[in-house]
């Protein structure tokens, strides 16, 4: 399998608030240095740089002046004297009004976030625009005539949304990946989220889309992050409605409950016709995960890649979550292995 991997990722490096203090984040460039390592180490394939990408390849999936605020929102805050990480504290919430872009830079930052997991930090917009390269670059190798690609992307992006970041997620790399896929041809795209977290930001995306089949299998979200999406019952809408499928699983769930969940996602993903697949590959689902809380164990990663590649589609792998960092590379390489041995 062919790999795509940018060293720029290391450009970003951002602190989360936790146990009330800030503390660097989770989502560190030591998970991609880790995945790295394993696709050499067990010699998975080839590893590329990717190409470069017009802005204009991002929008679709997002919007002109969202794209606009990542580019410029490092200097605008520098501008204003402070050095350290920008993070939103205030946020337009339900009576408040979200209809008028702030031209301060700290409504901004509220104004584009869904939370405040995001920071922006020098080198933000270079990793999150290479991050994005390497999934459009990963569409081309498909269309290329490739059955399987892994983009390596980090920072992730399932958790941000048409206009906004959150969640470590800036960019939302698989959903530019599956807008490109339409605009060079594809008929209809199956995006499937393995990811702990629901996929909020791509199911918000195509939402209203009927060819782009979003399916994401998560923790339920009234109990787990993000906590506002991930219901069984957000089916879509508009002419999206059937298009949308939610599949939350208790805390605690191990292989023996992700796989039925698992086996209903491929059987709609079969009924959809796909020209293609998009899999938001997160590997949080892991037993040791620190920040989440399903049971899965290394060699059910190589399960869930052989379910993957059963369905005989050209499927790109899109790096997500994952921070047993340890574990992190074994885990999503056994995936990459697993869609392999059964479809390569
Ligand atoms: C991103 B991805 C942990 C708080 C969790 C955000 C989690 C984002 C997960 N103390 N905050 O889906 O893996
Ligand atoms: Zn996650």
């Amino acid at each position: 399998m062919l790999t795509f991997h940018s060293p720029l990722h290391h450009l970003h490096h951002g602190t989360e608030l936790k146990d009330g203090g800030l503390k660097p984040s989770f989502e560190s460039p030591d998970r991609a240095d880790t995945i790295l390592a394993r696709v050499r180490q067990v010699g998975l394939g080839p590893v590329q740089e990717p190409s470069g990408y017009p802005v204009s390849c991002l929008i679709g999936a997002h919007s002109e002046r969202y794209v606009r605020f990542l580019q410029g929102a490092w200097d605008e805050w520098r501008a204003t004297g402070r050095q350290h990480d920008a993070l939103p504290l205030v946020w337009p919430v339900r009576d408040l009004r979200s209809d008028l872009e702030p031209a301060f830079i700290d409504g901004k930052l509220g104004f584009y976030a869904m939370d405040a997991g995001s920071p922006i930090t020098s080198g933000t917009w270079a990793a999150v625009q290479a991050s994005a390269h390497l999934a459009l670059s990963g569409i081309d190798a498909l269309n290329a005539g490739r059955r399987g690609v892994f983009a390596l992307c980090r920072p992730p992006g399932h958790h941000a949304g048409y206009e906004y970041m959150g969640g470590y997620c800036y960019l939302n790399n698989a959903a530019i990946a599956a807008q490109r896929c339409l605009s060079q041809g594809a008929q209809r795209v199956a995006v499937l989220d393995v990811d702990f977290h629901h996929g909020n930001g791509t199911q918000g995306i195509f939402y209203q889309r009927p060819e782009v089949l979003f399916l994401s299998i998560h923790g339920e979200p009234l109990h787990c992050y993000p906590y506002f999406s991930g219901h069984a019952d957000e089916t879509g809408a508009g002419a999206g409605l059937g298009f949308n499928a939610n599949y939350p699983l208790a805390k605690g769930s191990d292989w023996a409950v992700y796989e039925q969940a698992l086996l209903a996602a491929c059987e709609r993903i079969r009924r959809h016709a796909s020209d293609a697949l998009v899999i938001s590959l997160g590997v949080d689902t892991f037993e040791h995960d620190p920040i989440s809380h399903f049971r899965l164990r290394n060699a059910d990663f190589l399960r869930l890649g052989q379910r993957l590649g059963a369905l005989g589609l050209p499927t790109l792998f899109v790096m997500e979550g994952g921070y047993m960092v340890d574990d992190i590379g074994v885990n999503a390489v056994n995936v990459l292995s697993g869609f392999e041995e059964r479809g390569g």
